[in-house]
């Protein structure tokens, strides 16, 4: 159409005399790809939520008020002088020990529901700095964000929008007076974090202030959502706001895992725990799954004589969160020394041990890579099998479009003993495949499926499928391949991968 429009158009001008230039604008129908990208499957993940995913595994450390009165949700009338830490708090010691476990970064809770405020605040008096004790005064998020800095890990702090202390709570004040501004103060303590912890308990009973009654709100507008992701944003602008701030999903869970499928969409209005596990295909918001679990038998708080998870746990969850396209946020509470007790050290090294020996030693690298079809490649960009054993997350295996299934084969030299995958979709460009399978051959001749039972569906983010299906006993078994082979057997557009991995 546009062809013939010009042409009519240069033909007017001959006749005319004119010149060209000067008349006419063409306008390009359609955007440049001189790289010849694959098209994105809406929706798709801002650069914010897409670096969050990153971060796939961080710590979580309850620690406040509750930890001295052995409650979980505190009423919010205990004496500031209840928090007494007997030695001085130590972040740096929690993520030093959650880094040992393979975990990117954490998030500390300085602000449970309770109100009491782990860093000095103009907003109520109600916080450390009124504990009357030496080590109480030591400023949780202050000390938190440094640490995580020097370690180069990533932080970001849980702030409880439900305050049962102030005596505002309920009023528009307490959102403007109080609730903004420590958000506020918050981002302030670091303009790197990647998640700020917004949790949905809110309203009910509590002390507010002497009024010591019921207060109901209606969340889905008191906290003035829009603002407070602005008033962050200004200062942290890859924060992902979680929970209340709409900008990640809780799991539907507490027990460390998300569906078989999980999609990193989801609608807006649902929020069915079933649906909060599996997110929705067709649904038009990119809100991929948090999954918060924890790692103690207690409580969220530390509470006396509570047992550690054992690390076999741990992965079995790390499997069914991370390897499921989820992020997985782990309870780890410090104690009433301001410090994570010993077994939770010792246990969380064994982890990251753990993680070492099963996941840490790529077969795919050594092996010869061949594919039922590559994307013609485009001025700067290539889409061969190679892309997907580089190491690199920005260089991807494609199709050509209109070719939504594909083969990919693994060949070694001598036979390998294997027991995970692991697949990435590089989500910038959506969320795509929705059904493949994985087979290996010892002979080289003859095909067995792997996986067991478990569905294999969405891969997004990341998937890792234990081999003999089971995630409680994942390293029980191994197999002999002398190649494996990925089939896509469905995918919403032309399927993308930016890694394959194979332990
Ligand atoms: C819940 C809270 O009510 C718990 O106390 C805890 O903080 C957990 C992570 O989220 O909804």
């Amino acid at each position: 159409m546009s062809h013939k429009i010009l042409l009519l158009g240069l033909a007017a001008l001959a006749a005319s005399g004119m010149k060209a230039q000067s008349e006419f604008t063409l306008i390009n129908e359609a955007p440049a790809n001189p790289d010849n990208e694959p098209v994105a499957v809406q929706p798709v993940p801002t650069e914010r939520q897409i670096l969050w995913n990153e971060t796939e595994f961080y710590g979580f450390f309850h620690y406040g008020m509750n930890t001295f009165t052995g409650q979980e949700w505190g009423y919010g009338n205990e004496k500031e002088s209840t928090y007494a830490p007997t030695q001085m708090p130590d972040p740096e010691q929690w993520l030093s020990a959650i880094k040992a476990a393979g975990m990117k970064g954490g998030i500390a809770v300085v602000k449970h529901h309770d109100g009491f405020c782990l860093w000095p605040t103009s907003t109520t008096t109600h916080s450390i700095a009124n504990c009357g004790n030496t080590n109480g005064q030591a400023n949780i998020p202050e000390l938190f964000g440094k640490a995580a800095q020097k370690l180069g890990m990533k932080y970001g702090f849980y702030i409880s929008p439900w305050d049962r202390n102030s005596g505002l709570y309920g009023e528009d004040n307490y959102v403007t007076d109080v609730f903004l501004k420590q958000c506020e103060e918050l981002a302030k303590y670091g303009d790197d974090q990647f998640e700020m912890w917004f949790d949905g308990a809110n309203g009910g009973d509590g002390y507010y202030g002497g009024k010591s009654k019921t207060i109901n709100i209606d969340a889905s507008y008191y906290y003035d959502v829009p603002n407070l992701r602005d008033r962050v944003h200004r200062i942290c602008k890859n924060c992902v706001m979680w929970g209340v701030g709409g900008e990640a999903r809780w799991i539907g869970n507490e027990q460390g895992y998300a569906g078989e499928t999980n999609w990193a969409m989801m609608d807006k209005s649902t929020s069915s725990n079933a649906i909060r596990q599996t997110g929705q295909e067709e649904g038009w918001q990119w809100n991929p799954g948090e999954s918060d679990a924890k790692a103690t038998t207690g409580g969220w708080f530390w509470h006396s004589g509570e047992g550690v998870l054992s690390a076999e746990r741990l992965f079995q969850m790390y499997l069914e969160t991370v390897g499921r396209n989820a992020t997985l946020i782990l309870n780890c509470p410090p104690d009433k020394t301001g410090h994570l007790p010993a077994a939770t050290v010792n246990r969380l090294a064994e982890l990251g041990e753990m993680m070492q020996t099963r996941l840490g030693n790529d077969l795919a690298k050594k092996a010869q890579v061949s594919v039922s079809e590559e994307r013609t490649a485009g001025g700067a960009r290539t889409y061969v099998a190679a892309n997907l054993t580089d190491g690199e997350k920005d260089t991807y295996w494609a199709t050509n479009d209109g070719t939504n299934t594909a083969t990919i084969e693994f060949t070694w030299d001598e036979p390998q003993d294997i027991r995970y995958i692991m697949l990435q979709e590089p989500i910038r460009l959506g969320q795509r495949i929705e059904k493949f399978k994985v087979e290996y051959t010892t002979d080289g001749a003859s095909w067995k499926k792997l996986g067991g039972a478990v569905q294999t569906t969405t891969v997004g983010y990341k998937r890792i499928l234990p081999l003999n299906g089971s995630t409680s006993s994942s390293y029980s078994k191994s197999y002999s391949a002398k190649a494996v082979r990925v089939t896509i057997e469905s995918s919403r557009s032309c399927p993308a991968l930016h890694t394959i991995s194979i332990y």
